[in-house]
């Protein structure tokens, strides 16, 4: 866990279960921080750069990276991620949030808090069915803009103290959502003791996460990045949260961010199908064993060197490129394949947080995604694949003129 003020620690002990049997399969260098965007090209500052190593915990099944960069640093002031950019991800979330409203036969008089609101992309649905909520996030731009569409949100990090705190000012949940931040944070025990405070007895914690058998098997190893501190199996999680008197009921496959899970955990034992069913599948492919690791960091090296001589390739040929989504994943990628101004003219991302900005290390403009029907390059890469068909869909007039889409993983192909 984390030693404070310092900018970052290793551990040497699984983060879940505390046991010492870690095994690192995957070094990917050291990297910049994947959220963290540069201004400008040279503001006379360093970026820093930390270890990416990926491990598997022999005791528990875990598969995280031993490096723990302070959250300080990780989610400072400038944090540019905001969940409403994708239209994919807000429909997403809309029909979670219908879905519980029925299933959970949610009223006015229900409570739901969700950690890690980010812009309120989420809770709004509750909002507007008159559902009262409260969003807890640490970043200060995204917090900004929930509060904006109505979304009332503390701004801060959820620890166990924060739910011990919560619970003494009278707060407690029939609804807990928590999509994409179990793996970022660094107590992730504590994260998940004060899930386990602040949920009603007969309340229900919904989390999504990545799911690390895609990754693994899909060769998304650009996921990686620091902000990800764990790669989540339903093993592992089903240990996580029985050691905190949690159940790990209901599963659901989601093929969000290139395969995700969600979770449906509560006090109550009362683990169904989906769930023993997912674990013995687990079991039966290795994925609770280091065996099923031992290949990937070939694989990894192998997609690394194709799309490097891809890219290489078209240039050579005079072919001009951009990329498209400054996507934190984009930032692995660039990084650990070494793709930089040389290859890639500029990146394009609608997000406008990030725009007029530079990729991390790497340092290629980010610009709005008009730009690439004002430059129209003969290829994209595309940073941000787990959106492809969004993308595609946006650019049918690039595409018209013949522009076309270079996708990096499983294998770097050109559509
Ligand atoms: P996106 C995010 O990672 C954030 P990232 C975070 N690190 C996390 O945990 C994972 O998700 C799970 C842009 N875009 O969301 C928006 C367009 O420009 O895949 C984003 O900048 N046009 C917390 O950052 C980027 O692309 C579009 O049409 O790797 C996508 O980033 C769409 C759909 C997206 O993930
Ligand atoms: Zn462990």
């Amino acid at each position: 866990m984390m030693i404070a003020g310092a900018a970052s620690v290793t551990e040497q002990v699984c983060r879940s279960c505390g046991g010492s049997h870690i095994d690192t399969f995957l070094k990917l260098g050291t990297t910049p921080l994947a959220d963290r965007l540069p201004s400008s090209i040279d503001d006379g500052e360093e970026e820093p750069v930390f270890p990416l190593n990926v491990a598997f915990c022999g005791d528990c099944s875990l598969v995280q990276i031993t490096e723990t960069v302070n959250p300080r640093i990780l989610f400072a002031d400038a944090y540019p991620y905001y969940s409403s950019f994708s239209q994919a991800l807000l429909r997403h979330s809309r029909d979670n949030v219908l879905d519980l409203i029925e299933r959970r036969g949610l009223s006015t008089g229900s409570f739901v808090i969700e950690l890690a609101s980010n812009d309120g992309y989420l809770l709004k649905n509750y909002v507007e069915a008159g559902i009262q909520v409260l969003g807890i996030d640490p970043a200060d731009g995204p917090a900004a803009a929930a509060i904006k569409v109505g979304v009332p949100t503390r701004l801060t990090f959820f620890t166990r103290e924060l739910a011990e705190s919560l619970r003494q000012e009278g707060i407690r949940a029939d609804v807990i959502h928590a999509n994409n931040v179990l793996a970022h944070v660094a107590d992730t025990n504590g994260f998940v003791s004060g899930i386990a405070r602040l949920l009603k007895d007969d309340g229900v914690a919904v989390l999504e996460a990545p799911y690390v058998e895609p990754m693994i098997d899909h060769c998304e190893f650009d996921t990686i990045y620091h902000e990800h501190l764990c790669y989540f199996s339903v093993t592992a999680l089903d240990k996580l949260f029985r050691r905190h008197g949690l159940y790990l009921n209901e599963i659901k496959h989601l093929s969000i961010h290139g395969g995700s899970i969600r979770l449906y955990v509560e006090r109550q034992e009362r683990v169904g199908e989906s769930v023993t069913n997912q674990i013995a599948h687990e079991k039966a492919r290795g994925i609770d064993s280091i065996d099923y690791y031992r290949d990937f960091s070939a694989t990894v090296d192998t997609l690394k060197v194709e799309l490097s001589a891809l890219l290489h390739r078209l240039k050579a040929t005079g072919a001009s490129i951009a990329a498209y989504g400054a996507a934190a994943k984009g930032a692995t990628l660039i990084n650990t394949v070494g793709i930089g101004r040389d290859l890639i003219d500029f990146v394009v991302d609608r997000n406008t947080h990030k725009q007029g900005k530079y990729m991390p290390g790497q340092k290629i403009p980010i610009r709005s995604t008009e730009a690439l029907l004002e430059a129209q390059p003969d290829y994209v890469l595309v940073l941000a694949w787990n959106f492809l068909d969004e993308i595609m869909a946006q650019q049918t007039e690039y595409r018209a003129r013949g522009g076309k889409f270079i996708v990096p993983v499983p294998t770097p192909r050109i559509v």
